[in-house]
């Protein structure tokens, strides 16, 4: 009942000639596939152009962030009323480079989401435990908090607005990734918690795993129940790789 979705997070990469010609040549991988769902999240300077690359197509474009507040004096921030005017489908929250070199906080991450569903877009919700989380036991208390503080207020309706990324940090940029198993684990433990707030939303939520994903090992966590996708950084970059991921995203 959950369509694959396909995310490729291209974070602070690229310049506009290369994030045209990656967004044209996503445009032709997807492009063949109905049953899974594609996206790619430019920087904020690259964005239109690879909304116009991506034109017709069957791929949305979202943004890596945006701010915590409605408008206004907020130099070098980009509202989520202006990421739906420049036509942005989804809003990415709570990366763990923004919460971790950014210091973002649980707190203000929670107004961003209501900033986001406020303008109807989708709001997709990074969590994850570091490695010194994750070896003192700690990794599911630490992600259920980040998902209670962020989404616990959330009407059924706005839920329809919501996707997750599990995202262990230990995970990210750095080659290692938590086994199927592993995260087959954290989802569940997610998708339980969701349904304790809504349980009609919790089976429709979809439900990313993030960290290192490659084309060798997206089948194998995309076998899992409650592994609905993936958000992919650095194998989203190169243009063959990404039309890898989507091809095995099943
Ligand atoms: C995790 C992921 C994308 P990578 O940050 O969000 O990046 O695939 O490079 O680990």
């Amino acid at each position: 009942m959950r369509k694959p979705l396909i995310a490729g997070n291209w974070k602070m990469n690229l310049t506009l000639a290369e994030a045209e010609a990656l967004a044209k040549a996503v445009k032709t991988s997807a492009a063949s596939y109905s049953d899974r769902d594609v996206l790619v999240y430019p920087t904020f300077l690259q964005f239109t152009t690879a909304k116009q690359a991506l034109a017709g197509s069957n791929v949305s474009v979202g943004v890596q962030n945006c701010s915590a507040e409605k408008d206004g004096a907020f130099t070098g921030e980009i509202s989520a009323s202006q990421a739906r005017d420049a036509g942005a489908a989804y809003v990415l929250i709570g990366h763990s480079e923004r919460r971790h070199v950014l210091k973002e906080t649980d707190v203000f991450l929670k107004q961003k989401i209501d900033r986001v569903l406020e303008q109807g877009l989708v709001a997709m919700l990074c969590v994850g435990e570091t490695l010194a989380e994750r070896e003192s036991g700690k990794a599911e208390k630490v992600v259920l908090d980040q998902l209670n503080a962020a989404l616990s207020h959330l009407t059924p309706d706005q839920w329809q607005k919501i996707a997750i990324a599990y995202e262990p940090v230990w995970a990210i940029g750095t080659g290692k990734n938590a086994t199927p198993e592993d995260a087959q684990s954290m989802h569940e433990t997610i998708r339980k918690r969701i349904a304790e707030l809504n349980k009609d939303i919790a089976p429709k939520v979809r439900i990313l795993y993030g960290g290192s994903v490659k084309p060798d090992n997206i089948g194998a966590l995309m076998a899992k129940p409650d592994i609905d996708g993936a958000l992919v950084g650095g194998a989203s970059l190169k243009s063959e790789s990404f039309a890898d991921l989507i091809k095995n995203a099943i």
